[in-house]
């Protein structure tokens, strides 16, 4: 368990046989207090169960993934892999989820790191996992109380892989190293000539758990709200600290944000993008190394990762100074029309595709009236054309839930050519972007940057916006930005 010696960084002193000796000796045990099932463990065995019914007779191993190395023996912050904690709600690194087929079902064990043992150095001597240099872990029947699942010890889980019936298992690669290599990969089905690809076995297990994801449950609805409402917080932070008459850096408003996603959630869901000015025409401006102006526009996409790592995903584009210029409100106007019209689309049953057609005609026809398309909307729309998507550049939303680009790995006839329904949460973000070279628009067009992106949960009836404790009107967002401003900065606690 403990790193070989070769790879101790050269700052860690060495141990003398007597130091060791002491440092083995006069541990009290502590219990922790209070361990009981946490409240979402019916969600788990539930989805459990569908993935189960799905994969009848089949082994699935499901792993979270390992720290990732940012330099020598500094990692970067731990995150467990989605579909991993979509079925078992642990959240500590190199645990792995096998379910095994028990002729009724199947029977799910978690593989997981089980506490410092007190037979190797572990507990003092690993930077990695000894409980005195990262603190107590849970033990694996702490576990198993608090997640409501049987567990099993990390150290046995070579052997538990070697003993499964090769054929009929199914692995969700690219998460563990030792599950990749110890499970030979499944083949790649044949295909006929002129037919679409067909996935192979794991990337089948993969699709399946991005399209059972794209339900949302109402423990996992409450935990969205939950992230989307810190992120309303962090955006009022930001304009607290906003100035109207001078220039601020663009991190300093990611570092407020970042400062109420780390206090009120677990982190960011996404690198905070915080474009100010011509910036904002870059769609992933996440440099963030320039500084606003008065009288520009101030576009920032930023969500928070809930402590149960939902995140939200809201785009706000503000005048700096206060008030929108007219030609900025002109096509903020546009943007807004779009989103409120893609809004008004989603309802259980419209196309995923049909959402998109209707903001993109309402960009088009935006383009066109303010005479930069070299063609009618209509004609710039048309499937075979799409001239509008040099300055519309990406598509209406995608889905949100643990990941920002939520169920990224769903058949396409069940996401982007299927249909949406109740209990899907999406975004819905147009946006127009006029780059900054961008001979073919008028000077005034160039370097603006708007998008307004909300997040929205499918109801039985129509959409209910889980962002609306943010303004999005243009008369709205002034009047936000200036009573934010009238109150004054805060620091969250
Ligand atoms: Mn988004």
């Amino acid at each position: 368990m403990t790193e070989p010696e070769q790879n101790k960084p050269a700052h860690h002193p060495d141990y003398p046989e007597p130091l060791l000796e002491f440092m083995r000796t006069g541990w009290r045990e502590r219990e922790l207090p209070g361990i009981a099932a946490l409240d979402q463990v019916p969600c788990h065995s539930r989805r459990r169960e569908q993935i189960s019914k799905a994969f009848g007779g089949e082994t699935l191993i499901i792993p979270t993934g390992r720290e990732k190395v940012r330099n020598n023996d500094c990692f970067y912050p731990f995150r467990p892999g989605s579909d991993f904690m979509w079925l078992t709600g642990e959240h500590d690194p190199d645990a792995v989820l096998i379910m095994r087929p028990n002729g009724n079902g199947h029977d799910a064990v978690l593989y997981a790191r089980p506490r410092s043992p007190k037979e190797t150095d572990e507990f003092f001597r690993s930077a990695q996992y000894g409980e005195l240099w990262i603190g107590r872990r849970h033990s694996l029947a702490e576990r198993s109380t608090l997640l409501g699942i049987e567990t099993a010890d990390l150290a046995d889980l070579e052997k538990a892989i070697a003993d499964l019936d090769a054929p009929k298992v199914r692995v969700l690669r690219g998460f563990d190293p030792l599950v990749d290599r110890t499970v030979e990969a499944p083949e790649k089905p044949e295909v006929e000539e002129g037919e679409d690809p067909k996935l192979d076995r794991d990337s089948e297990l993969a699709a399946v758990l991005s399209e059972l994801r794209l339900v949302k449950d109402e423990w996992e609805i409450a935990q969205l709200v939950d992230a989307v409402d810190a992120t309303v917080r962090g955006f009022e932070d930001v304009a607290r600290v906003l100035p109207a008459d001078r220039g601020v850096s663009e991190r300093l408003l990611e570092g407020v944000f970042g400062m109420r996603s780390r206090t009120d959630g677990n982190a960011l869901g996404y690198s905070s993008i915080v474009a100010a000015g011509s910036h904002a025409t870059t769609l992933h401006w996440v440099r963030n190394d320039g500084r606003t102006r008065p009288g520009e526009l101030l576009l920032m996409d930023m969500g928070v990762e809930n402590p149960q790592l939902y995140t939200a995903d809201v785009t706000r584009t503000l005048p700096v100074s206060g008030r929108f210029t007219d030609l900025q409100r002109e096509v903020y106007q546009i943007v807004y029309a779009s989103q409120q019209a893609g809004i008004e689309a989603v309802r259980p049953g419209v196309g995923f595709k049909e959402i998109n057609r209707v903001c993109m005609s309402v960009l088009a026809e935006g383009l066109e009236a303010l005479g930069v398309l070299p063609c009618s909307a209509e004609e710039a729309v048309d499937p075979e054309k799409q001239l509008h998507r040099r300055w519309t550049l990406h598509g209406f939303g995608h889905m949100l839930g643990l990941d920002v680009h939520d169920c990224a790995r769903a058949r396409k006839e069940n996401y982007a050519h299927g249909t949406v329904d109740e209990g899907y949460v999406l975004t819905v973000e147009p946006g127009l972007y006029f780059q900054p070279e961008d001979e073919l628009v008028p000077e005034e067009l160039r370097g603006i940057g708007i998008r307004i992106e909300d997040d929205v949960l499918v109801t039985s009836s129509g959409a209910e916006v889980l962002s609306a404790g943010l303004p999005r009107k243009a008369d709205d967002v002034e009047e936000w930005l200036g009573m934010q401003r009238e109150q004054g900065h805060r620091l969250p606690g």
